[in-house]
């Protein structure tokens, strides 16, 4: 039984639609803490980041064209970072979003202890920087940081990489840019698309995931709702058609906690917005008791 610290990071930032900042209530109200505690965990929370409001901060959109609220994010990722560094290495965090650029504050901390494999369940790749990026959110750019290429103001949060390419693994991919997959060959990373699940089955692809991320002896799990099929978890900012089935996802979770090697989490981009019920937010908290022990039997 694990020792978990829950870190809420309400920042919408990142992403071109607004709402996400809601995502660690939602989580919140849809009892993650009691799914956690009735399958043996304990659970602490540790409350929010703060993170500026968007409203307050629209002057500050503009004054980098490529990289949107550029100096908001940093800040809110560099006190992420150090909010995590400082647990004790027994505790695993689980960090709710909040935007995927997050992220970069959560696998900087937990990678500031020790090498970390990292598992990027998304649609979407996030290795945008800001020169390949069509949008400028920041949101689909935290791994190419996070890899050590990108913005200055960013990398100064961790200096250098944080991780690097032949521990990251994909899982989910449907969407990628054109800059984003030459970056993904350049960097040789390993990627399980939705093609290669249909090819194969989840199964498969999950022993082979953890077959790589397990050479680590830590590994960060970060998890995008969108890597779900928008049928399952209608409450995400950027949904695309043909993603992860409810079984598929959950055979993923079951087998990763089968394998015991998950020392960290993030569950991020559930936008209570554009939901119906909060339904989107149960299925999150649904795969993270799944990641960490519930079991059909
Ligand atoms: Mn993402």
């Amino acid at each position: 039984m694990a020792q978990i610290n829950i870190l809420g990071v309400p920042m919408d930032l990142g992403a071109g639609r607004r709402g996400v900042d809601m995502g660690p209530s939602a989580l919140r109200l849809a009892k993650l803490a009691a799914a956690l505690e009735s399958i043996g965990h304990q659970v602490t929370d540790l409350g929010n980041v703060s993170s500026p409001v968007q409203e307050t901060q629209q002057s500050n959109k503009q004054s980098d064209e490529k990289l949107h609220f550029v100096h908001e994010i940093a800040a809110t990722c560099k006190e992420t970072c150090e909010k995590l560094k400082q647990l004790p290495n027994k505790v695993l965090p689980m960090v709710l979003g909040g935007d995927h650029s997050i992220s970069m504050g959560s696998v900087a901390g937990v990678a500031a202890k020790g090498r970390t494999s990292v598992l990027w369940i998304d649609a979407h790749a996030d290795v945008n920087t800001p020169e390949t990026s069509p949008s400028g959110n920041i949101h689909g750019m935290p791994l190419a940081h996070l890899l050590g290429e990108g913005d200055q103001r960013l990398l100064s949060i961790w200096g250098g990489n944080a991780i690097y390419p032949e521990d990251l693994v994909f899982i989910g991919l449907r969407s990628v840019d054109e800059g984003e997959k030459s970056f993904l060959k350049r960097h040789g990373i390993t990627t399980f698309t939705m093609t290669d699940i249909d090819r194969q089955g989840m199964a498969k692809i999950a022993e082979l995931a953890i077959a790589q991320l397990s050479k680590q002896s830590r590994v960060h799990i970060s998890f995008d709702a969108d890597a779900l099929d928008p049928s399952v978890a209608p409450g995400v900012g950027t949904p695309v058609p043909g993603g992860l089935s409810y079984r598929e996802a959950h055979l993923l979770m079951e087998l990763l906690a089968e394998s015991e090697i998950v020392t960290s989490l993030d569950l991020v981009e559930v936008n209570p917005i554009l939901d119906t019920q909060n339904k989107t937010a149960q299925i999150m908290v649904e795969m993270a008791a799944s990641l960490l022990g519930k079991a059909i039997l």
